[in-house]
């Protein structure tokens, strides 16, 4: 499959329209790609062009499940992915030219800096697992409702209904953009039971194909693995398409050697044990098996 992935991130950087982006660096981009990977027994979508961190992706999945939109938990983690973006704040907010390590190590210290500097918004796992709801109170108000839990639901309804066209989850919480670091770029998520297997069909408005695909597609493909198993079904198909993606214009050494290299082998992910529910997945439940990359390429995150 690596090979569609090559060949895209070959055809972006040659044939992509090249524009400024919000971020300044610049990229090149098309609109529309659509690539398969066939997640039948147990192989994941895992680049080997390069050392993926693939646990850091399952350590940010695990964290979007929790419903937690504070970086606090990944630092402590060691999870790093996405302190830029509140450090920018920051740093704009304060003037103060603070780096990244003691930014973090002040996160982890000092509860109170966490809570006010350490949240993203209302970002994936808030909106996956407590989209807030309103209900009429008369006089033209509105209380708050129960806050809907779609990653339950979805479990619910793949079990109960797996014919339904339903089967689908988002972040995009229109009322809420606003409010989030960064609006959702892995933003719906639609499921298809057929023939006892469970696909995924992905749907990025947005996608940094130097960095962030490498995590989204294994990503998409760890939450399908954990849902089959839930439901009782075999891994079958991740669907992945992306409204712009793009390759950053100083990601340009990434681009020139990962095509110089051959992938090699094929990824397989083992689960080492059926926890309770879709809630209680730990990093020690996944195992990489015949995993032999070449070796990681450093690259800018465009923040
Ligand atoms: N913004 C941009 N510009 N690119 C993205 O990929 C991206 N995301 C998330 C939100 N905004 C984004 C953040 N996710 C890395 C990986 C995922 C990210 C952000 C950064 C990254 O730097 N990966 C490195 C090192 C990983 C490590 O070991 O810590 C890599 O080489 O893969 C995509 O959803």
């Amino acid at each position: 499959y690596e090979h569609q992935y090559l060949q895209l991130l070959r055809d972006v950087w040659d044939r992509g329209d090249e524009r400024r982006d919000r971020t300044g660096v610049g990229t090149r981009s098309l609109f529309g790609p659509t690539m398969r990977f066939d997640l039948a027994d147990d192989a994941m979508p895992l680049l080997t062009t390069k050392r993926v961190a693939w646990k850091t992706a399952a350590r940010e999945m695990l964290w979007f499940l929790t419903g937690d939109t504070n970086i606090r938990e990944l630092v402590r983690q060691k999870v790093h992915i996405w302190t830029d973006w509140p450090l920018d704040r920051y740093r704009r907010a304060t003037g103060e030219a603070i780096d990244r390590d003691a930014f973090e190590a002040r996160i982890l210290a000092d509860e109170a800096f966490a809570r006010d500097w350490g949240d993203l918004g209302p970002v994936y796992g808030k909106q996956w697992v407590a989209w807030d709801t309103y209900e009429p109170a008369g006089e033209g108000l509105f209380r708050r409702g129960a806050p809907i839990n779609q990653i339950a639901a979805l479990v619910e309804a793949i079990r109960t209904n797996p014919t339904s066209r339903r089967l689908l989850f988002t972040g995009w919480n229109v009322a809420e953009l606003d409010g989030m670091a960064l609006p959702p770029c892995h933003m719906t998520y639609q499921f298809h039971v057929s023939g006892g297997r469970l696909s995924v069909m992905l749907w990025q408005r947005s996608c940094d194909l130097g960095l962030g695909f490498a995590f989204n597609a294994f990503s998409a493909a760890l939450l399908l693995r954990m849902l089959a198993q839930q439901c009782d079904l075999a891994p079958g198909e991740l669907v992945w398409s992306a409204g712009d993606a793009h390759v950053y214009l100083n990601h340009q050494h990434l681009v020139d050697e990962q095509l110089a290299r051959e992938p090699r082998g094929r990824p397989r992910m083992t689960i080492r044990r059926r926890p309770e529910s879709i809630f209680d997945y730990r990093i020690e439940d996944f195992e990489i098996v015949d995993y032999d990359p070449h070796p990681a390429i450093a690259a800018p995150v465009a923040v």
